[in-house]
This record gives structure tokens, sequence and C-alpha cells, in this order.
């Protein structure tokens, strides 16, 4: 037969799907519901490779459940709101609408060009006014419940470009593109209320028990309980500005306190404020340390920093001893009370504190088994477990006896009216900050009247619709330049009132569009719930573990938000979550350490290993190390390329072939040949078995000989095995399984002469299910096969093979032989086979024999179908 054409085959099968609109979902149908979801891409121009990893892994799952008889919910759509459309329209003039809704077409060939079984007709972009609509619909709800709220937070500004900057923004504390010194301003924002739900947020977690552990645990560090416990410091009065009197502090580690050396307040405290306003050198320390930005990841990396405010505090155990007061830049505003008490021998930070200061250190936890007099810390700080020392009525206690001890003690001694001590359970997750003060999303719906402070925007007026006529020659929001737009009058009172030009940050876009996935034609509400609530929550969920914190944690927050506003009764969103590798290439570079792409390099295996040579010109490159691919180092390969070339098909199975899918896959041509090779391979056996099943019997024979028995339990065994493994996610074992089935196939198809009639029926058997196993991988493929196969219908439409489960049988075993618990060898035996029979076996074995080295058999030890024991 002729060689499968995958360019004429693809598109073909690709139009046959859509015309039958077999992958279209409806809400009405009554077979049970799975929805798989792939995070959905933001429109930059083009799909990379990761997306095509991304959506086969999805498709290939959705086209598995489809054929096990789910309605499968697989629907796709875009992430459309964000900076990179303004920057397009700030460097080519073109307008972030259409430079975005162009990008969507592009991709969506693109995507078409995959051949995967997506519901297009449930479709949206989060920057369609349809959508955002329901969007700011929801913040109102949030504001009335409220879960939305003002409140004042430090931005990044530039002084220069006079706009707010993102953190990614600010480059070594200046402006990305103004390099002005970036100020800390204080601004009202909107924030969404998501601490109300910090303790929720975590509990559940451990119900998510289809979600990979990694993701879980990075979600529970990013709730961040801790309990602990506040103190309230008593202030030495003789060193302290008038109208303060005491500190308050909140420690996790209430049991150091006699280990205490020094006290630490944020430069934003109140304190720290009264203290800089007498002290002018303190003012200047404080207005240094503010220019480092307020992303987390700086703060922890700056060098620890403090400055003397003379201020002393009062030690709660011992009226006389005295603490010093620093601000320094390691303690946060935003968490706690925003001031410490530092024990150095027990954290880290705090003994670099000292040891640059002088401050010393006193040991208070001891290693078991340790003696407490050689115990000293000099560098590293011991945060294990041990026992107390130095530390009057705690010692000889362990760690949280100490720390109970001390909260007892504290709750119960009263200054003023208020205990000393309180004990408090603290989360490390913030409110969420959404406002952006961006163009390209979606406006938040207020208006602010100079009367009647914030005023929703009616609902009839919804949505507040992006203006298509701004400009971008100035720096900041184009919202705000606008010359209209934000003037509005005051639906309340009628007076002069201007709009909310803050728009919301992207993750609010993608924190919900996977319910209105389940009913995005309901025009007058975001949801129709009786329907979400059926087609959630997302059965499999799969993206990138780059999200694995912040989109997820938002999303489940959101539907929290809106089962509290009425728009869903859903306790979790994705019931399943899977986080896929990446696809990682190797690099090419010239003499001159330029990055070359890998198409313009030629690659020959020679005697000394792999060499790598220009193509143009022969010179010679250094093959680099295997990296993530990205543009700077040039290691891409474009999708559409290997589709032209090879075909759709080909391109989803190497993605699933080789690594396991939470692994990264190595890009390699060499690979992909040998995938495209596999193709051509399917393509004659399908065709051969044609031929030799012809001398099939109609119907299903009554017995069947060995030869036919031997094939069909070959092919129930991979249909067992690769059904489970899908089920698991276990694509590149499916595939091993496939390829083993296939060359147990065609060595029965070369056998000379013309197969039994019992041998031709199970040939034309393992034929079908050998299409069906490959049909959610290279759905191409499968259908033109099963074209071959004589079937009228699809087989994208066919249901799953039935197992014959008594073929799953095995006729034999295999055990593992040791000889006094070390494994020397392995013995397959018949499944029925006695003890007796076994022993004889594996004494026989030469292994066994050696290993005996003549000594008697004491004993012989079987565990049925597993190992067997040989005692000498
Ligand atoms: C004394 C102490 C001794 C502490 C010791 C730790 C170890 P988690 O677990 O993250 O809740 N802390 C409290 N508020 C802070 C702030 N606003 N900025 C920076 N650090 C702050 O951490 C709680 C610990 O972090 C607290 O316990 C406090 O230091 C510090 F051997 O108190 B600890
Ligand atoms: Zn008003």
């Amino acid at each position: 037969s002729e060689r499968y054409n995958a360019r004429d085959a693809e598109p073909r099968w690709q139009r046959q799907w859509d015309e039958q609109a077999i992958f279209v979902s409806k809400n009405d149908d009554s077979r049970p519901k799975y929805y798989v979801l792939e995070m959905f891409p933001y429109p930059s121009g083009r799909i990379h490779i990761g997306h095509v990893r991304n959506y086969t892994l999805g498709d290939v799952l959705a086209r598995f459940m489809r054929a096990r008889g789910y309605n499968v919910l697989h629907p796709m759509g875009w992430d459309a709101f964000g900076l990179p459309a303004e920057n397009a329209a700030i460097e080519r003039k073109v307008a972030p609408k259409s430079w975005t809704y162009d990008n969507i077409a592009a991709m969506k060939k693109q995507l078409r060009s995959i051949g995967l079984s997506l519901d297009w007709s449930r479709e949206f972009a989060t920057c369609d006014p349809s959508y955002y609509k329901h969007q700011q619909k929801m913040f109102l709800d949030m504001l009335a419940a409220g879960l939305a709220e003002r409140e004042k937070r430090k931005l990044n500004w530039d002084p220069v470009d006079m706009t707010v900057l993102a953190n990614e923004q600010v480059i070594d504390g200046r402006g990305w593109r103004s390099g002005a010194i970036v100020e800390q301003r204080e601004m009202s924002q909107w924030v969404f209320k998501i601490t109300k739900y910090s303790q929720e947020l975590l509990s559940a977690l451990d119900g998510l028990d289809r979600w990979p552990d990694k993701v879980r645990l990075m979600q529970r560090n990013w709730i961040g309980r801790s309990e602990g416990l506040l103190i309230r410091f008593a202030l030495d009065q003789a060193t302290t500005p008038a109208g303060e009197s005491e500190l308050k502090i909140f420690t996790t580690r209430p049991d150091t306190l006699f280990g205490a050396k020094f006290m630490a307040i944020s430069s934003d405290h109140p304190l720290a404020q009264a203290a800089a306003a007498k002290n002018p050198k303190l003012a200047e320390f404080i207005s240094d340390i503010k220019k480092i930005g307020t992303a987390q990841s700086i703060i922890d990396t700056a060098e620890k920093q403090g400055f003397d405010t003379g201020i002393r505090a009062v030690h709660p155990f011992d009226p006389s001893w005295k603490l010093p007061v620093y601000v320094a830049n390691f303690v946060l505003m935003e968490y706690g009370t925003g001031a410490i008490f530092g024990c150095p021998a027990h954290d880290q930070r705090d003994l670099d504190f000292v040891n640059k200061y002088s401050l010393g250190n006193t040991p208070v936890v001891c290693p078991e088994g340790q003696d407490p007099k050689s115990f000293v810390i000099t560098d590293t700080a011991y945060d294990g477990d041990g026992r107390m020392i130095n530390s009057r009525f705690l010692d000889g206690m362990t760690i949280d006896q100490a720390k109970e001890e001390v909260a007892k003690r504290l709750e119960s001694e009263l200054r003023g009216n208020a205990p000393v001590g309180e004990r408090q359970v603290n989360f490390r997750l913030r409110d969420w900050g959404i406002s952006r003060q961006r163009y390209w999303g979606c406006p938040i719906p207020v208006i602010h009247c100079p009367k009647c402070d914030v005023v929703p925007v009616p609902d009839d007026q919804l949505p507040v619709v992006l203006p298509e006529d701004v400009s971008f020659d100035k720096p900041g929001n184009a919202l705000d330049h606008h010359p209209t737009w934000k003037h509005v009058t005051c639906p309340k009172c009628g007076g002069k009132a201007q709009r909310e030009t803050d728009t919301m940050d992207t993750f609010v876009d993608s924190s919900w569009y996977f319910a209105r996935f389940t009913d995005p034609w309901n025009e007058n509400a975001p949801t129709t719930p009786a329907v979400a609530n059926r087609m959630l929550p997302v059965d499999q969920y799969i993206g990138g573990v780059e999200h694995a914190i912040l989109h997820l944690l938002y999303s489940r927050f959101f539907i929290r938000a809106m089962k509290a506003t009425g728009h869903i009764a859903l306790d979790e969103p994705f019931a399943g979550m899977f986080t896929q590798g990446m696809v990682v290439h190797e690099t090419y570079q010239t003499a001159d350490g330029t990055y070359v792409q890998p198409a313009e390099v030629k690659i020959e295996i020679g005697a000394n290993g792999r060499r790598a040579t220009l193509l143009t010109s022969g010179e010679d490159i250094t093959i680099g190390p295997i990296e993530k691919m990205s543009k700077s180092k040039k290691n891409t390969v474009d999708p559409d390329d290997i589709i032209e070339t090879y075909g759709a098909d080909v391109a989803r199975w190497f993605m699933l072939s080789d690594s396991p899918p939470d692994r990264d896959v190595i890009w390699s041509d060499e690979r992909v040949q040998g995938a495209s090779r596999f193709v051509q391979r399917l393509w004659r056996l399908v065709n051969d078995s044609v031929d030799l099943g012809k001398a099939a019997p109609a119907d299903r024979p009554a017995s069947f000989g060995p030869d036919a028995t031997a094939l069909r339990k070959a092919a129930h065994g991979a249909l067992d095995k690769i059904t489970t493994g899908i089920e698991r996610l276990h694509f590149n074992v499916c595939l091993a399984h496939i390829r083993e089935f296939t060359n147990a196939f065609s060595e029965v198809l070369q056998r000379p002469g013309q197969p039994a009639p019992d041998l031709a029926w199970a040939i034309r058997e393992a034929s079908q299910i050998l299409v069906q196993l490959f049909s959610p991988m290279m759905p191409h493929l499968a259908e033109e096969c099963w074209q071959v196969l004589g079937h009228s219908g699809l087989v994208s439409e066919a249901n799953w093979p039935q197992i014959e489960r008594d073929l799953l049988v095995e006729d034999s075993v295999t055990l593992v032989v040791q000889v006094n618990g070390k494994k020397r060898g392995e013995v397959t035996v018949a499944t029925a086979a006695q003890n007796p029979e076994i022993e004889a076996a594996v004494l026989a074995l030469d292994a066994v024999k050696l290993a005996l080295d003549g000594k008697p058999v004491r004993k012989v030890i079987i565990v049925p179908k597993r190992i067997v024991n040989v005692v000498g």
C-alpha cells in the first residue's frame, strides 16, 4: 500500500470532525460528565511547543473519556488581557484590541492543526465585553458582600514616568523604562478579601487528593499558617518618645525568650516614625532601606541592616533586663505586628544581624546528648529540637513545654487591664490586590463622587466598556489620559464624578473562566448555577507548575466568593490537577558564543560522539546544555514547522513518548523521525491485517486455537494496561505498551501462509483494538486506519473496546529466586504449579547451586507469585 500522507489526511479529518460537530458537548446530555481543561493560553501571537504538549496531554484524556461513554466537556478560550498588548501598542502603534484579536485568529488556526478534540462552540476571550461584563457584576456583588474593599497599599512609583510599576518592572531599584529610582507610595487599591478564607483554603487542601503533593505543599507554604504568641513588651520610658509605652511583637518561638538579644521593628512601624521624627540619621536610614522595593525576593536576599533607635524594651520576665530596639530592613510591617524580638542563637537571620552589630548570643535550646557547657553558637543558628538551658524556670523542658509555659504565664499576667501575652494564629497570605493602573484590563465598575464617595455602577449600565480611541503617547494609564471616558455623572446624586480608572489584575479573569465555559451563552449572569453545579468541578485540570500557587489559589478563592454571592454552589474548582513538565532542548553556540537555532545546525554521530557544524559554513558548533526552550537561547522549535514536515500526529506522539508527562521532555529530531517511522509502520500493519483478516468468519468462532489465543491475549493485555495507563495519565507507559503490542502483532502477520479462520478473526479483532488504542494519541492516522478497516463511522465516536478479562489470566508467573535473602536469579513456572514443582525448578538453577556452594538446603520459603528464598 501507499505511504500514509499526513498532509492530506489531517486537514481532511479535522474538517470532518468540525462538520459533524462531534466534540461539541451538550449541557442537557444525560450521560455522566467529565470536564477536561488545559490552562487557556495568553494570545501572544504564536503557539509554542509547550502549548502543544499541554493540549496533547489533555486531548488524549478527553478522547479516551469520550470513548468510555462520558459527556466530555473540553473547551478552549483566551486569557486575553495584559501588558504585552499595551507594549505592542507603544512599540508598533497597533491598538491592543486588534493586536489581541489578530493573535487569537492566528493561534486558533494553529491549534486546529494539532487536531485537538475541542468544543469551540464555547470559545471566548476574557477581553470580550460579553465576558468581563459578568466579572464586573461579580465584583459589585463581592463589594456588597464585603469581599472587595479599598485599602492603602505601598506601590512602586516611577517619579519620571509618573506611573505605578509592577514588581517585575523594577530592576535594581529603578524603573525599567525611565531608569529613575523607584519610590514607595501609599495609594488606595482595590483588594479581594482572600484572607477571610485563609484557614478554609488551607484545610480544604487535605481533600484535594488528586492534586500533586508538591502543589499542595506550595499552597500550604504560601498561605503560611503560624501558631504563636503576641507579647506586649513594656518600653523603658526614659528612652521612649512621648506617647509610646509598649511594643507588641509576634513570635512563633516564645520558648526562646531568655535568648533574646534585641528587638527589631519595621521602618513603617509607628514607633520607627516617632523615633525618626527626632533623629535625622534614623530618618535617613529609613529612606535608604525603603529604596529596595516591595518585592519579597529582594527583601529576603538583601543584606540585613539595622539602626539602633536608642529606645529600650523591658524583658517580660525580668524588669531589670533592657533590650535595644532597632529599625531593621528585614522586618515587614505587613506581617504579624511589624515587630519582633530577636533570638540569634536559634534564628539565622537574627544571628547574622547580631554578628554584624556585635550583640552576642546565648543558646537556650541544647540538642539532646550535647553538653550544654560546650554548646556554643558562632555562625550557624540551631533551629532543631532539644532541651531548654540558660532559661531560669524553663530549664530542662522540651521546646513545646517551654512554649506552653511561657504562653500560660504571660496570658495570666496583666498590664493595664490586658494580658501581656495572647495566643494568635497568623497567616502569611495577604489580601489580593487587584488594582492595576493599566488600560488593557477589565475596568473596575465604580464611580468616585466627591459627595457620595464610592458608588457602584448600576447593573443596567454594565459592562463598563474600555474606550477604543486611546493614545499611548504618555507613560502610565491610558484610561487616565483619555479626554472624556472617566468623566461621568454620579448615579446617586447626579453631580460631577469620575470613573475608577484602575483595571483588574488579569488573574481575576482566569479565576472563573472554567465556570463560564459551562454556560458561556448566558447573557444575564456569569453562570447558570444549575448547569455550573452539574458540570463542575473540572475533573482534570492540566497546566504548568508556574501557576501552582497564585492562579490555583485565586481560583479556589473565587469559587468561594461566587458561592457566597450566589453564583455557584461548589466547594472546589478543580478535583484533579496535573502539572506537566517542560519541553527542553540542547543549545548550540558558535565559537564567539552566539546562540544558533537547531535548524541551522547539522549533527553527525561519529566515533567520538555527536558533532555539530553550522549548515551554511561548516564551522564547528559547541553543543551546550539542555535548557528550557527560549527565544534568547534560540533553542526553540516551531510547532508549525514540525506539523508541516511530519504532521500533527507525529508531534503528538513525540510529546507523549519517552518522558512521564510531569517531567521535562528533551526535544530530539532523531526521535521525532522515529515517531514518523512508527506512523508509517502502523499504517502498513493495519493494511496488511486487512488482507489477512479477510479469511475471518463473520461470527466469532466458538473456540480459538493456541495461535489465535496468544494474539488475543496480547491484544486484550495491551488494552487492559493502556486503559488503566490513560486513566492515570501514564501516557509514556501506554506508548511503550502500544509499541510492544505492535511488535507482537506484526510477528503474527509476517508468518507465511494464510491464517486459519480463528486466527484470521483474532487478527481482525487485534487490528481494531490497536487502532483504537492509539486513536487518542494519533487521531488522524486512527481515522484513516479505521476507514481502511471498513468502518463507515468515525473512530473518534466509537466506544472503547471491551476488555475480555478471562484472557488476562497469565499462564505463567516469574518468581524472584533468593539464596539466604540475596537475589540470585528468576524462575518462570506455570501459574498452576505446586510447591514441590517450584522447589525442584529452583534447586536446579546453576546460580542457586553456585550460591549454596555445596551446603545442604535447610528450608525453601515460597511467597506465592513473588519470591522463593532458599535457606542454606
Ligand atoms: C522570636 C524568634 C526566635 C523567632 C527564634 C523565630 C526564631 P513564621 O513562622 O513565618 O510565622 N517575625 C514575626 N513578625 C515578623 C515580621 N513582621 N517580619 C519579619 N519577621 C517576623 O515566622 C514567625 C517568626 O518570624 C517570629 O518568631 C519572628 O521571629 C519573625 F529562635 O520570634 B520569631
Ligand atoms: Zn454622588
